[in-house]
């Protein structure tokens, strides 16, 4: 499996590429980056962090790849500096997806029911026509409320699957539990096991997973729990480990729960 990973360099903080890489590795593709912007941190509780937009870059980087006719079963979206870089990424998708392969778009925007830093509504409308370009969207409860409007995650999820075939949000707390939703023939949800407080990066360590999972062969729903586990197990050891969670997960000892998965 050939994957491509569209996302931003955060020089520190474990997120977009430094954690795609090796979770997409591990579920045995060979990955390719086309990076978005370079920061010295991610933009979550850090402060005077560098920000270098790179769409100039992107687009000589695609003109070269045409030159070697690279194509890809697989392209993972998730951070994107500009609304001009996503109206690039539709195009990076018709050029270089295979005719039978999967895009999975992570609408990164927000958290905490928040816009992240330099995004905002319009920003968010954009990324809801990204969207509609998808086989698969990974939304948060924040992002699905910031596309759709709706608080009820049921409800987003039924207005996310008019627009994309199958969407997912990765994370729903309910009065009876804290679920994942998705939608494939109907609106389904899998109960998720909660640990109490927010950890930075644990959406990029389950959209990673998730689409070298998918890309890799694994049904949807097996996709979807191998991910929760690989995500929970990677949590469990954060929450133990790393005093201050703006510096992301520690997934890298529970990436074998991916590495035995495709070995099956
Ligand atoms: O984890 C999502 C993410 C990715 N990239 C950058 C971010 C964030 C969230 O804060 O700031 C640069």
């Amino acid at each position: 499996m050939r994957a491509l990973a569209i996302n931003d360099i955060s020089c520190v903080g474990k997120c977009s590429l430094t954690v795609a890489l090796p979770v997409l590795s591990a579920c045995g593709a060979t990955v390719d980056i086309l990076p978005t912007a370079l920061l010295s941190t991610h933009t979550g509780g850090f402060t005077g962090y560098t920000f270098l937009p790179l769409d100039d870059e992107m687009k000589k980087i695609c003109d070269h790849w045409e030159t070697l006719g690279l194509k890809y079963d697989v392209i993972q979206s998730g951070y994107l500096g500009s609304r001009a870089q996503i109206g690039f990424v539709k195009e990076v998708k018709k050029r270089f997806l295979k005719e039978n392969g999967l895009f999975v778009v992570d609408p990164v925007l927000g958290d905490n029911f928040t816009f992240y830093k330099g995004f905002d509504e319009a920003f968010a409308k954009e990324m809801l026509s990204l969207c509609a370009e998808a086989d698969y969207i990974l939304p948060n409860d924040t992002e699905a409320y910031l596309l759709t409007g709706e608080r009820d995650m049921r409800k987003a999820l039924i207005a996310l699957s008019k627009v994309c075939p199958h969407p997912v949000i990765t994370g729903a707390d309910e009065k009876d539990g804290y679920f994942l939703y998705y939608y494939e023939n109907g609106e389904k949800r899998l109960p998720l096991k909660k640990v109490e407080g927010s950890f930075h990066g644990a959406g990029d360590v389950f959209a990673a997973s998730f689409s070298g999972c998918i890309g890799g062969g694994f049904s949807f729903e097996r996709a979807l729990s191998l991910s929760a586990e690989f995500c929970y197990r990677s949590i469990l050891r954060t929450e133990k480990e790393v005093p201050d969670k703006k510096y992301g997960m520690n997934y890298e000892k529970e990436l074998s729960v991916l590495t035995d998965a495709f070995k099956e």
